[in-house]
């Protein structure tokens, strides 16, 4: 039986990033009289943005593409400094947007939950968060993030390093380069997006003894070239704004980037050449998605392009043997999500820059004084800096115990749990549309798995959309109750691994195909996001409402 002290709610949401923040605004928007709330568990809004404080952290999605668009007022009042903002200015982007809509007063922070539990009788979710509170709703909407669970990498002393050490995720908020890194040896273990921006301004710091970067597979890369906005130039934007979202509405990704239709065959060399000179001389993702449409099906035609940048890098870099290692060899260019950058490759020119390649000599182990690789060599540091990534996608919603419809796990391994088999067994994620999932009766998600994630904001305010017009729909019809059919799931998921078909982005080990190293059962590829077309999933989305919804049950 429950404690009088249980806090009642009508939805609850679960996390005060963008995706809970946008959540918040557009249920209360709603639905007025609903007693709403979010429970987060840092000690501010802004998800991945209030985390991610590493030196030289930055989005490298246009800020202008990927800041709300239902808010006209605001829109016409930020001045976005940069084209791809400092993670400072998209904090407080979102933290103004929870002022200017009084969110606070329905965000509790410094609240991580720790439980969820389906309860069949009472048709609700009852949450229990560390310190034993409990809060009831009958709807739960997961903002939990899909890159927002850090993973440390498995190796042998981690934790005997006598120096200071912590995941980029998880960068103090008071350790400040300047002061907290001068005169000090620091090593990087990891290349992704992350690395390659916290390598680069790490270096860039003049006080800084030493780094020296412990490089597993090298990552393809590209200039983000980042511009200043003048107020001219923002008061020109604002006059576009309408354009700007439309266009992200028409693209595959949700990014302002388009393919080229053409293919790479079908042009003569000089005209590829110009289009891949063009694409690397402008900003953003262009160079990633504004590719011949064949770059990432064709390997003829992504080996082509991979030679291109390859002779990029090798032409910045002045050793020919560092070069030569940060040439990536195990994948092509853009088989994963490309990190963009502002001097990484430069970085290597400096003497107080040092690269390990582990491939040649892997890691042994952490010592107290820094890392010894299998070579015998000792690389002392001072400070070891974790850019290992995250437990993608389903990792968040491992965090948190489910015990959902009958009594089943959502995730575990694909044995049975005291008889319970886990809904996504192995990280394998079941859904339908990405937003639902069998057997978690009232949850929807937002950025869930088996949702495109491409330009995220715009994701988020399509998911959104869709789960107030399923609040709305249960709502108008009087349902309690509502969960996809197992038909409808398991269509979805043919239809979801039938659209990473034939993408070489699906053959590579990375985040996006679920792979990670550190963590217990996700050695084996999976399709565990929606790789199609952004337009045909909203296009699905949309005919499923205006069928009324008959691949849920209600009841
Ligand atoms: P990523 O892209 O997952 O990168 C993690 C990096 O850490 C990658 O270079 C890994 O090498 C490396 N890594 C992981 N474990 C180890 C161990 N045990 N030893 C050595 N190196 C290791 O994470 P990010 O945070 O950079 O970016 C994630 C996303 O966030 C990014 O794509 C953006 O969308 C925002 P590996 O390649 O696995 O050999």
């Amino acid at each position: 039986s429950l404690e009088p002290s249980v806090q009642q709610l009508d939805v609850i949401i679960i996390g005060a990033g963008l995706s809970g923040v946008c959540s918040l605004h557009h249920i209360r928007e709603r639905f007025p009289t609903w007693r709403v709330k979010v429970l987060e568990a840092g000690t501010g809004v802004g998800g991945t943005w209030y985390f991610n404080r590493y030196p030289g952290a930055r989005v490298d999605t246009e800020s202008l593409s990927y800041q709300f668009s239902w808010d006209k007022e605001l829109l016409n009042e930020w001045h976005w400094k940069d084209t791809f903002s400092t993670q400072s200015e998209v904090l407080r982007y979102i933290e103004r947007v929870c002022e200017k809509h009084d969110l606070y007063r329905d965000i509790q922070l410094r609240t991580r939950v720790k439980s969820a539990h389906w309860q069949d009788d009472s048709r609700s979710w009852i949450f229990t968060d560390e310190r034993g509170v409990q809060y009831q709703s009958p709807f739960f909407v997961s903002c939990v993030g899909f890159l927002s669970n850090p993973t440390l990498p498995r190796i042998p002393g981690i934790e005997d390093f006598g120096g200071i050490a912590f995941h980029t995720s998880r960068w103090p908020k008071t350790f400040d380069i300047g002061r907290d890194l001068s005169g000090k040896r620091i090593g990087v273990v990891g290349t992704g997006a992350t690395g390659i921006q916290t390598i680069t301004a790490i270096s860039q710091e003049p006080s800084i003894k030493s780094l020296t970067v412990f490089q597993r597979t090298a990552n393809w890369s590209a200039p983000l070239r980042n511009e200043e906005i003048t107020l001219e130039k923002m008061s020109q934007i604002r006059n576009d704004y309408d354009s700007i979202f439309s266009r992200c509405a028409s693209t595959p990704t949700g990014f302002l980037h388009k393919p080229d239709p053409r293919a790479s065959s079908e042009v003569t060399d000089a005209e590829r050449l110009a289009h891949w000179e063009k694409l690397y001389s402008e900003p953003g993702f262009t160079k990633w998605l504004g590719v011949f449409r064949d770059t990432y099906t064709d390997r003829e035609a992504n080996r082509a392009y991979s030679d291109f940048i390859a002779a990029k890098i090798r032409a910045r870099v002045r050793d020919p043997a560092v070069a030569d290692a940060l040439v990536p060899k195990s994948h092509g260019f853009g088989m994963r999500r490309i990190p963009l950058e502002s001097g990484y490759f430069e970085a290597f020119n400096q003497d107080n820059v040092c690269l390990v390649d582990l491939q040649k000599t892997p890691i042994e182990r952490v010592t107290p004084v820094g890392i010894t690789t299998v070579d015998g060599v000792t690389h002392e540091l001072d400070v070891l800096v974790f850019a290992t990534g995250f437990n993608a996608i389903t990792g968040a919603f491992s965090a948190i115990d489910f015990r959902a419809g009958h009594g089943r796990p959502l995730l575990g391994s694909s044995s049975t749990k005291e008889g319970k088999r886990a809904i996504w067994p192995d990280h394998r994620p079941q859904t339908f549309l990405g937003i639902t999932a069998p057997d978690m009766p009232n949850a929807f998600m937002v950025l869930g798995p088996h949702q495109p994630f491409g330009n995220a904001t715009r994701s988020i305010e399509h998911a959104v959309e869709v789960v107030c017009g399923l609040l709305q729909f249960c709502y108008d019809k009087g349902y309690t109750r509502v969960e996809p059919t197992q038909e409808a799931v398991d269509a979805w998921g043919r239809h979801v691994v039938a659209c990473s078909q034939g993408s070489l982005i699906n053959e590579v080990d990375s985040w996006m195909t679920g792979v990670n190293t550190n963590v217990d059962g996700k050695s084996e590829r999976i399709v565990a996001r929606y790789a199609g077309n952004v337009i045909e999933y909203r296009r699905r989305c949309e005919e499923c409402k205006v069928n009324g919804w008959k691949e849920l049950s209600f009841a």
